[in-house]
């Protein structure tokens, strides 16, 4: 089955098509604005954007809403994530934890897919903390986030992100599913 990744994200979308290649699931890419709901739960937006999108794309298609957690913040900036790091950015967050000792963070993907008969939602999650100054590159909060277990940010070590980020989690499950 050919399934299309519907998302404005290049970065996200280079991921998926990588790690959906490992099982062997090919992956196109579309790009169609779907205004997002105001809501804390990724789940929730994601799926409220397929059920708008199940009008226009007559094909097997999911897409993908992510976003940084971080305990000290209340789960700041959660589902706005794009947006607040458009606005301030990595050197924002940073700023806004300078004097914080508690730095637990986690990242959440949520896969709202639509296999031409059935919806369902994946959820992954990776867990961490926010490091005290920007490290490596990769793309949006990648230069901040360090998993748990490692001392290196995503930034810094695309291999481990790559084996154990949220992504990694939700579009194994993804996999599964459509290979049910
Ligand atoms: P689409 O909605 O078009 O797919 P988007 O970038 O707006 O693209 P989201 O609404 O899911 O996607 O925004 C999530 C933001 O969280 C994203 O723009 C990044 O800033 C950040 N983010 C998500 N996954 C990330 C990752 O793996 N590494 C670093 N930052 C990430």
């Amino acid at each position: 089955m050919k399934l299309t990744f519907i998302t404005g994200n290049q970065h996200k979308f280079r991921e998926a098509e990588r790690i959906l290649k490992e099982y062997n699931v090919i992956i196109g890419r579309k790009d169609i604005n779907c205004e997002e709901i105001r809501s804390e739960s990724c789940e929730e937006v994601a799926l409220t954007c397929l059920r708008l999108l199940r009008r226009k794309v007559n094909k097997p298609f999911f897409v993908e809403d992510s976003g940084l957690f971080i305990k000290a913040l209340d789960g700041f900036p959660g589902t706005l994530s794009s947006w607040v790091f458009k606005k301030i950015g990595n050197e924002g967050i940073l700023k806004l934890l300078r004097e914080e000792q508690i730095r637990d963070a986690y990242f959440l993907s949520a896969i709202a897919v639509w296999d031409g008969r059935k919806e369902k939602v994946l959820i992954g999650r990776v867990d961490g903390y926010i490091s005290r100054e920007l490290r490596g590159k990769g793309f949006g909060y990648d230069p901040i986030f360090i998993p748990a277990g490692s001392e290196k940010t995503f930034g810094e070590d695309e291999k481990i992100k790559s084996l154990c980020s949220h992504r990694r989690n939700s579009l194994k499950k993804l996999a599964e599913w459509i290979g049910r």
